[in-house]
């Protein structure tokens, strides 16, 4: 029987290239690829023609993507294509010394942004998890863990809800399956969360209660350990019995802030919308006369902790940005010193 795609996720969008068949990425481990196509799945790897045109990192497949690929039915299958994205996480790649992005995960619905209500909670990460969950193209939800070992949740759900406005709430616990039910409801056929969590917050314990096997090892065993002691790092896009995908990459851990500013719009309403109403179109909301933050903020329209949060935030997405333009100028002087050495040179002015 041939694998319907649809369940996970591909809407099959495209109209396959001659010989070539859609797949969906489950896994990867450096240049190999687990991928699902309609004949089960294989292994892959990107052919010579598609690893020749990709210019950045994020030309790479990535767990969730969707290909087009030259099934080989004994051996490895070659990726010919790479497909749009309709969501993707992007996290600064740790082997460029942070200045370049990668791409986590694709081709995700929702972003289960998690906290754990016995001793995780913190509306400040919550925050940074929210602005990077709209900005990946997904719809955030916050689950909060963990809920059987909190005995009061409802002043910490409470605070979710007001930092997560227009995100929907939902308090869980692994063990006893409260909450569960909500969740599954979200992950229909076809539907796909990824997890955004520090670790140990529950993630791996999630995935189990909704698979109803014990598919991933739990209790903080490191999880992107090379050598690949823990099931995570195998097998990261998981197909629920009840028909919706998980992804629970362990790079998201490591997930920085790139660009956030499409992010920080939606996750930070109650503070954009003031912003264009100062007197001075120019106001740098520091100590001008008539600066609209500065009187909401005053009258109790806004708050001061939210203020300072999205401009802490706003910094951060502006160091990611100015780090980039910082190594390309650098780079750019490095070659016009060369280029002045070597005019230097053959003028006869300097010996080397
Ligand atoms: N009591 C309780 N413990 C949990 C729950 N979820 C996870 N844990 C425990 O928290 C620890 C870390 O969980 P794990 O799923 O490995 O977290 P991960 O690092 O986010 O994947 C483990 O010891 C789990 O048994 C829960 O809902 N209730
Ligand atoms: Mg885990």
């Amino acid at each position: 029987m041939k694998t319907d795609l649809r369940l996970y996720g591909f809407m099959g969008e495209t109209e396959p290239e001659s010989g070539l068949l859609p797949a969906v990425v489950l896994s990867q481990q450096k240049d190999l690829y687990r991928v699902i196509c309609e004949n089960g799945e294989t292994s892959a790897r990107v052919s010579g023609k598609l690893r020749f045109a990709a210019e950045r990192p994020e030309d790479f497949p990535t767990v969730g993507d969707h290909l087009l690929i030259d099934y080989q039915r004994d051996g490895e299958s070659r990726i010919e294509k790479l497909l749009p994205r309709r969501s993707a996480f992007q996290r600064l790649d740790p082997s460029s010394s942070g200045h370049a992005a990668q791409t986590a995960a694709a081709n995700f619905d929702y972003v289960f942004v998690m906290q754990s209500l016995n001793q995780d909670f913190n509306p400040r990460r919550l925050e940074r998890y929210l602005t990077l969950g709209w900005q990946s193209g997904g719809t955030p939800v916050v689950l909060l863990t963990k809920l059987d070992l909190c005995g009061d949740p409802e002043l910490m759900i409470a605070q979710a809800c007001a930092l997560a406005a227009g995100v929907d709430v939902l308090p869980v616990s692994a063990v006893t399956g409260e909450g569960l039910e909500e969740v599954r409801a979200l992950l229909a056929p076809g539907k796909t969360a990824v997890f955004l969590g520090s670790s140990g917050v529950g993630k791996s314990s999630l995935v189990n209660a909704l698979m109803g096997s014990e598919v991933m090892d739990t209790g903080g065993i490191r999880q992107d350990d090379d050598k690949g002691r823990h099931t995570t790092t195998y097998r990261q896009l998981l197909l629920l019995p009840t028909g919706g995908c998980v992804i629970d990459t362990p790079g998201m851990r490591e997930l920085g802030m790139w660009d956030v500013r499409g992010g920080l719009e939606e996750s930070f309403a109650d503070v954009t919308r003031f912003l264009g109403q100062c007197r001075f179109s120019d106001c740098t909301h520091g100590n001008e006369p008539g600066c609209a933050i500065w009187e909401a903020i005053r009258d109790g329209q806004l708050s001061r902790t939210r203020w300072d949060s999205y401009r802490k935030l706003q910094k951060e997405a502006k160091y990611a940005d100015d780090k980039e333009a910082f190594l390309r100028d650098r780079q750019q002087k490095h070659k016009s010193i060369a280029k002045y050495q070597r005019t230097l040179k053959k003028s006869g002015k300097v010996k080397y």
